[in-house]
């Protein structure tokens, strides 16, 4: 497991900042409630849900990721990616989601972003009230 953590994390050397507990939930060495998964991106259940369903969609290679504030051209496809799973998650009803969903990236400190690599937040399951702050 180790050399797999080891690989993971090298996969970000692009990127300065360290590795995050996200890596070790791809590389399974943290459980997670996985919802959805292929080769490029992982989505699975916040673990301090601040709605009725929460999900967060997550990139398996963060190069260069660790917030959107660090995205360039070279992650578009990524970052498509990441968009349309969150569109498909928002509109799963066996997830909880109703009839709509709030999607939300906490980007740096002042954003409210702990977790050290990109991550896109759905919520839904209840009208939510329109605030950003
Ligand atoms: O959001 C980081 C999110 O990550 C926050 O909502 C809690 C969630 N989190 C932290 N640890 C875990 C584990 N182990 N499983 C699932 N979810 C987790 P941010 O936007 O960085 O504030």
């Amino acid at each position: 497991a180790k050399g797999r953590w080891n690989d993971i994390w090298l996969a970000g050397k692009t990127d300065s900042a360290p590795g995050t507990l996200f890596d070790k939930i791809i590389a399974g060495e943290i459980p997670a409630s996985v919802v959805k998964e292929d080769d490029h991106l992982l989505a699975f259940k916040d673990i301090n849900p601040m709605a009725p369903a929460h999900i967060l969609v997550i990139p398996k290679d963060r190069s260069g990721l660790t917030n959107l504030r660090q995205a360039s051209a070279e992650h578009t496809d990524i970052l498509g990616r990441l968009l349309i799973a969150a569109g498909e998650i928002a509109k799963d009803t066996e997830l909880g989601f109703g009839d709509g969903a709030r999607i939300v990236i906490n980007d740096g400190s002042d954003g409210g972003q702990e977790v050290m690599h990109l991550h896109v937040h759905v919520l839904g399951g209840r009208k939510l009230e329109v605030r950003y702050i």
